[in-house]
């Protein structure tokens, strides 16, 4: 058994974060299935979580809930290489750009993904479109190089906007919606961001994980 265990479910993009973060570390862990082979969620799962979402984390005798603060977490207790930034103005616009992925631009995609049609898929579209246009301005300065949101430095924020940049795609890959990316830099990040390896490596577990 590995020193740390997912508890996930089948298909769990939110632990895709997870499994990308240990292998960037080079931790090994086990995936286990937080339901029975009827889809009923296991007691030993749900005394982990109150929300009874995958994924958590279990590691020594901790659980941790939300695959953000998991990531935290991980970055915390396996300190290298360090998947936070070292100062704390740019450790504080990671915590201020996951806020607002998961708050703002992942909401407003879920609520696109959920209406199919009508006024209240074209509504969350242009609410989306205009959150991506606020991220831009706020947060890419115009001198942005890449690869990833700090340069060279791969950090927690970029594997947060993976599973944005992956749902996008999906959305795109599964209906006639075109949600493009607002400037060329934030395409290029898109693309950086889904070809790392660890998350190609973490995107290809969770597609194969039998359970
Ligand atoms: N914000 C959460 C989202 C977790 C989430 O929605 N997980 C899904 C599966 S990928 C889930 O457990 N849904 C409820 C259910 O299956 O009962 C996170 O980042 O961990």
């Amino acid at each position: 058994m590995a020193e740390v265990t997912i508890f996930t479910s089948r298909n769990c993009g939110w632990a895709v974060r997870n499994y990308a973060a240990l292998i960037e570390k080079g931790v090994a862990f086990d995936p286990v299935p937080a339901k029975d082979g009827d889809g009923v969620k296991l007691d030993t799962f749900l005394s982990l979580t109150p929300y009874g979402r995958t994924p958590v984390l279990y590691c020594e005798g901790t659980a941790v809930f939300e695959s953000s603060l998991i990531n935290e977490y991980i970055d915390d207790r396996f300190p290298n290489p360090p998947l936070l930034p070292s100062d704390a103005a740019a450790r504080s616009e990671v915590r201020k750009w996951t806020h607002y992925c998961e708050n703002s631009l992942l909401a407003a995609l879920t609520r696109i993904a959920k209406a199919q049609e009508g006024d209240a898929r074209t509504a969350a579209i242009a609410e989306f479109k205009e959150q991506m246009c606020d991220f831009a301005r706020f947060a890419l300065p115009a001198d942005w190089r890449g690869p990833y949101f700090f340069g060279k430095r791969f950090t927690l924020l970029d594997l947060v906007f993976s599973t944005l940049f992956e749902t996008i795609r999906q959305i795109e890959r599964h209906s006639t919606t075109s949600l493009p990316m607002q400037n060329e830099a934030m395409r290029r990040w898109a693309e950086n961001v889904l070809s790392r390896p660890s998350l190609r490596s973490a995107m290809a577990l969770r597609d194969e994980l039998e359970f």
